[in-house]
């Protein structure tokens, strides 16, 4: 049975095709197809459940779309994507990822010079053929190849982001678990210690022996699956279409936290624990943690009990890194991580009132209250940001509506934001006394990625002075897989917004995971504070906020150090704090 997910997976690649076709990520048929993958989103049902007729029904969906999906429901294939597929196979897809390579450029280099992948457009740059062709030059050229560097697309390190990866995961687990005779399925690897990118997806099934033969037949047979590469009685390596590589293995649920330990890492935690099992002459492996010369395992069955038995905690997979943890963990300092049950408050969230918002203040605010928060700023954009922005105006009268919701959900504080654009040379929206009205404001850099680092760090020191700056919003604008954020002298500018006591956003959209942990990491033990926040646009992106966490998480953050899991009150005063100076 096919999934909504699936069907989003269908649309999005039907988008990305499309945008190539038509040489445009703004024609009128990628749009409707972006319409249709949002309406799939929202829909509270089952897609396969429904006939044509009612998948036209569906608002945002039209009638084209709807027989592609019921073709796709129906056959697991769809005619047009196929014939797109043969088109533009994946290695020259991946090509339009590269920032600076639109749909228009790909296809010319394609003609002109046969560049038919990314070793094509390697050599290419090498042979320096790219600066010849209209609208390039020697200048793009560098680009390009900068770009390209930059996101580790080029030789066998190729990594694919958790934004991609994550979704497939997901699906597999999903397909996964509703066999019959399998206990769990856990994602495993560097998408559980939510890495930015993974080289390769690890999933671990938990399953009676009986239903193994079965469970390894599912996943060669999904229909995300282009090939089998290994295929055993325990193990199978696949590789999707869209040219990520999937390990499957399967064990009895008694060996499942073993497994899970194992297949988690990272290599080097492996390593670490290995040796500690050895020094007390015991053996541990993906099957369990045995004492010297014994088949059956002291510990196995969960994680947890195979670190009691090394005399540790369980350790967060988001710091199963080898970076001072098993020693942390070994003699009871390992700081306790800040938990999405720890937040309290969002203090980035846009409505439709942003051109890019996609619910009402209300929806929204009904939507945070359901999340439990007690607080929110919404933060619609400034004025600057050309497309999406608010006149003064039109903040004048979302002001008063906010009020109006403000005395109408008297369980939530609402606070009066603004996202503030971060101009070219660190320039706000408005003027200072109108951005002094605000509640809260995230200042967060929009556009301008190439300048040289120390512009970059004086655009955002501005920035940072700024009273009404409460926080820095997704710090470097990076956009994992697609475009590397600014590069800026880090510590020089988290002194000042520890010095002004301006906090350090860490979104959590997947595709930006902004700052990083490196830089939380950096910025803790600077004294700049941390706020996790969701960035939502619509009401279904709140569940970002354990995206965040998890981040911040990679990055040691404890619950002390990020202001959002203060509860209301105590969040009001030291804000209202910082604001009188
Ligand atoms: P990546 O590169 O994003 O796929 O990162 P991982 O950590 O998912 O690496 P992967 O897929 O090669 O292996 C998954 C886990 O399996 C890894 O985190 C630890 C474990 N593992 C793999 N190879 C070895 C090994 O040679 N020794 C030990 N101790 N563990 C290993
Ligand atoms: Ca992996
Ligand atoms: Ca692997
Ligand atoms: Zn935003």
């Amino acid at each position: 049975m096919v999934s909504n997910r699936q069907v989003m997976a269908m649309l999005d690649e039907l988008v990305e095709l499309t945008t190539l076709e038509e040489g445009s990520p703004q024609s009128f048929k990628v749009r409707a197809y972006e319409r249709a993958r949002r309406a799939v989103e929202n829909l509270g049902r089952d897609l396969s459940a429904l006939d044509q007729k009612e998948i036209q029904g569906i608002g945002g969906i039209g009638k084209s779309i709807a027989a592609s999906i019921a073709e796709f429901c129906e056959t697991g294939l769809v005619a047009r994507q196929e014939n797109l597929r043969s088109k533009y196979p994946p290695a020259f897809r991946e090509l339009s990822r590269i920032p600076g390579l639109g749909p228009k450029t790909v296809k010319m280099i394609r003609r002109e010079l046969g560049v038919e992948s990314l070793d094509d457009l390697l050599a290419a740059l090498a042979d320096q053929r790219l600066r010849d062709l209209p609208g390039l030059g020697a200048t793009s050229e560098t680009k390009i190849a900068r770009a390209v560097e930059r996101l580790g697309l080029a030789g066998k390190d190729r990594r694919t982001p958790l934004v991609t990866a994550l979704p497939i995961a997901e699906t597999f687990r999903q397909d996964l678990s509703a066999l019959e005779g399998v206990v769990a399925v856990e994602i495993c690897g560097s998408a559980r210690r939510f890495r930015s990118s993974v080289a390769d997806l690890d999933l671990v099934v938990a399953a009676d022996p009986a239903r193994w033969s079965e469970v390894m037949r599912t996943v060669s047979s999904h229909p995300l699956v282009e090939e089998t590469l290994l295929s055993g009685t325990t193990k199978t390596s696949v590789l999707t279409r869209g040219g990520l590589a999937v390990d499957v293995r399967v064990v009895a649920p008694s060996q499942l936290g073993a497994a899970m330990l194992y297949f988690t890492g990272s290599k080097a935690h492996n390593v670490r624990l290995r040796q500690l099992a050895m020094e007390q002459n015991r053996l541990l492996n993906e099957y369990g943690l045995f004492a010297q010369g014994e088949d059956r395992p002291e510990a196995s069955e969960t994680e947890t009990e195979i670190y009691a038995a090394l005399g540790m905690d369980w350790l967060p997979p988001e710091i199963r890194e080898d970076t001072g943890e098993i020693e942390a963990a070994r003699e009871e300092r390992l700081p306790r991580l800040v938990s999405v049950e720890d937040i309290r408050g969002d203090l980035h969230f846009h409505t439709d009132r942003s051109g890019d918002g996609r619910s009402s203040p209300a929806q929204m605010v009904e939507a945070a209250i359901r999340a439990g928060m007690e607080y929110v700023a919404i933060t619609d954009h400034g004025e600057d940001l050309a497309i999406n922005g608010l006149s003064r105006a039109e903040m004048e009268g979302h002001r008063r509506e906010i009020a109006r919701l403000g005395e109408r959900y008297p369980g939530i504080e609402l606070l009066f934001g603004c996202e503030l654009n971060i101009g070219v040379d660190g320039d706000l929206d408005y003027d200072a006394d109108y951005r002094l009205g605000f509640d809260w404001c995230v200042a967060s850099v929009h556009s301008h990625y190439d300048l040289a680092p120390r512009r970059q760090t004086e655009r955002l020191l501005r920035a940072v002075a700024d009273p009404a700056v409460s926080a820095i919003g997704h710090l470097t604008g990076r956009m994992l897989g697609r475009r590397p954020g600014i590069e800026m002298e880090l510590d020089v500018v988290l002194e000042e917004m520890a010095a002004r006591g301006v906090a350090l956003e860490v979104n959590g959209a997947l595709d930006r995971l902004d700052a990083s942990p490196e830089v939380v990491r950096r910025a803790v033990a600077a004294g700049v504070m941390l706020v996790i926040s969701t960035d939502s646009h619509h009401t279904t992106e709140l569940m970002r906020m354990s995206y965040g966490v998890s981040n911040a998480r990679r990055g040691w953050a404890t619950a002390e150090a990020v202001l959002n899991t203060l509860p209301r009150e105590k969040f009001m005063e030291v804000r209202s704090r910082r604001l009188s100076g």
